[in-house]
């Protein structure tokens, strides 16, 4: 790996904030995720994401670019950690259950300490066992529609929205001139939606009864573009699921002024619907894809039948 290693002066430096806390986790890490956490990492996107370096065994981990909230690991010469020190600004980063920050750092731990994690991979051994078990239930519940998705009648829509939740251009654009300006009005208390995550509201003057509102990445030719893509569309099947919703479609989030390429976004789009509807195979549930162009369309339509082509009798 030619990456160099990251320092404390790679970043600005605020003063520590000097609000301390300590918790403990415990885990021991190997040689490999040891020389990968040294390396350290700068965001290359502000929301949502960390800064960390390691200065001799201490490991400090930025949340953000602000620096208001800063964990500080030690790690031993087992290559063992124990004790975690947080310096947070309660204004900015208030926490209210340290359980949850115990969560947050191992899981941060798990994803910063692999080499050049490929969540893509790992789908891909994934969808193959869905997909080879349940493929005649799964093939019935996906279709595809040409077209303009505010007409379309169904218990849901979902929109491509950006992180304010306050309309836009392209679909996001339709949904809202469709829906009218009630819309606006309840995205306005929705206090606005992170990247891959999904947000509920009614349709309004759509005949969809609901719009799941949701973020797509900016593409940025960086690993977690597909993590971040696939989130949307799982956070908002799991949104439709806890909201009783028996048909949904889904336009082609990010691809639009977000700048996904057309032909990955699909594949993410197609393995994370499947892998969803092979997870979740008791539900009953018609989604559909809904492709404005006919490029578009042709597309999806390769790409899903490339999965089933195999296996219909
Ligand atoms: N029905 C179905 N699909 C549509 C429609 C429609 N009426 N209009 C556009 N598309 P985009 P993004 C397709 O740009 O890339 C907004 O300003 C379009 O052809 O709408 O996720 C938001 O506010 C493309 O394939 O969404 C955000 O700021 C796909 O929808 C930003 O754009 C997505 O294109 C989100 O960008």
């Amino acid at each position: 790996m030619s990456r160099k290693i990251v320092k404390r002066t790679d970043w600005k430096s605020f003063p520590m904030p000097e609000e301390c806390e300590k918790f403990k986790i415990n885990r021991k890490f190997s040689k490999e995720e040891l020389s990968t956490l040294r390396l350290g990492h700068i965001p290359e996107e502000m929301e949502d994401k960390w800064f960390w370096y390691m200065e001799g065994n201490t490991l400090y981990a930025h949340r953000s670019w602000t620096g208001y909230c800063i964990f500080i690991l030690e790690i031993d010469e087992n290559a063992e950690t124990h004790n975690v020190t947080v310096n947070r600004d309660k204004e900015q980063y208030k926490c209210e259950d340290i359980n949850q920050d115990i969560d947050l750092l191992n899981s941060l731990l798990d994803y910063w300490g692999k080499p050049e994690y490929d969540y893509y991979s790992e789908w891909l051994e994934e969808i193959s066992d869905v997909i080879n078990i349940k493929n005649k239930e799964l093939k019935n519940k996906i279709s595809l529609y040409q077209g303009n998705i505010t007409t379309l009648d169904c218990d849901c829509i979902v929109n491509a929205a950006n992180s304010s939740l306050l309309g836009g251009g392209g679909v996001d654009g339709a949904i809202h001139r469709a829906a009218g300006p009630k819309l606006l009005e309840e995205c306005r208390m929705l206090n606005g939606c992170k990247t891959g995550k999904a947000k509920i509201t009614k349709g309004y003057n759509l005949p969809a009864k609901f719009i799941i509102h949701t973020v797509g990445p900016v593409y940025s030719r960086k690993n977690d573009n597909k993590k971040l893509l696939s989130d949307c569309y799982t956070n908002s099947l799991n949104l439709a699921k806890e909201n009783d919703i028996h048909s949904i479609a889904f336009p082609a989030i990010s691809t639009g002024a977000y700048g996904y390429p057309l032909e990955e976004a699909t594949d993410v789009a197609v393995k994370t619907v499947l892998k969803w509807l092979g997870e979740n195979i008791n539900y009953e549930i018609k989604i559909t894809f809904c492709c404005f162009d006919k490029k578009t369309y042709d597309l999806y339509d390769e790409v899903v039948n490339s999965y089933f082509e195999n296996f219909l009798e």
